[in-house]
């Protein structure tokens, strides 16, 4: 699989789970814009069947390196940034993990089970950051254990490996010269948009300005029963130029730990 390949196919499977992004896509695209991705970005737990370090193997083969490492320490929370090292249109890699050493006993119990209920080859598979849920994830009462310490864990027990958001590049879109602007449009065509820590994170000064959409609901079929679950979201990114006259590359703790809130069921009215 090239990178070509591997791109197009993480944002089928988004796009499947995600109707406002391609929706939002294609809007844009009839008022003319060409869309370019800013990154695209992809959850895992910090076990080493599946860590950072498993799902960055794919990326590093095609040409990726790690650039930036990130940590949120209320969600327990770590992450890397990857950049391509000759491609410079390609999308960033952003890859986060939970640290699950500092969760509870009962959540790394939990974890443990879901990833020993599978068969080991899907771990050693190259394409695992798109192969979704390895496990079974039909139990409405583990999604609902996991929800209650970690709206990450339970995200990643029913969504498994996959992208998790798109970023569109704001600075190459010609119709929207701020990300008020854009953030406007959006919200007049009747998106909502994650207000955790204000819709727009980040300043001029912190060298990037991010949004997103709240995530779309998917119906989940548990053996339980049915319920509506937030899947995945739209973001919006705009970097400025740092002292040197370069566009900033990484990301800003700070609004990266809201723009994870965009999952979250509690943001949804
Ligand atoms: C990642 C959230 C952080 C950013 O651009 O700051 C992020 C996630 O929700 O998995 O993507
Ligand atoms: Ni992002």
């Amino acid at each position: 699989m090239n990178k070509s390949q591997l791109l197009s196919k993480l944002w089928e499977q988004y796009a499947a789970i995600t109707p406002s992004a391609k929706k939002i896509h294609d809007l844009l695209e009839q008022k003319g814009e060409k869309i370019e991705n800013d990154h695209i970005a992809i959850r895992t737990f910090n076990d080493p069947r599946v860590s950072i370090a498993v799902l960055e193997k794919l990326f590093v083969q095609l040409g990726y390196e790690e650039k930036g490492d990130y940590i949120f320490e209320s969600k327990k929370l770590f992450a890397k940034h990857y950049e391509h090292t000759t491609d410079k249109n390609a999308p960033r890699i952003f890859i986060s993990e939970l640290e699950l050493e500092k969760c509870s006993s009962e959540l790394q119990q939990t974890v443990k089970q879901i990833l020993d209920s599978c068969d080991p080859a899907v771990f050693e598979n190259p394409e695992l950051v798109i192969s979704g849920t390895v496990w079974e994830a039909n139990s409405q009462e583990i999604y609902q254990k996991l929800l209650a310490e970690s709206e990450y864990a339970a995200w990643m027990y029913v969504y498994g490996f996959r992208a998790n958001h798109f970023t569109i590049n704001t600075n190459a879109l010609e119709g929207f010269k701020t990300l008020q602007d854009l953030n406007q449009f959006l919200e007049n065509n009747g998106w909502k948009l994650n207000a955790s820590g204000g819709k727009i994170k980040g300043t001029p000064e912190q060298l990037l300005e991010q949004s997103s959409t709240l995530a779309d609901l998917q119906t989940i079929h548990f053996k339980e029963g049915e319920q509506q679950i937030p899947s995945c979201y739209y973001e919006f990114a705009l970097r400025y130029p740092m002292a040197n006259g370069a566009l900033y590359q990484g990301f800003i703790a700070a609004s990266a730990d809201k723009i994870f809130e965009s999952t979250d069921v509690k943001l949804q009215k």
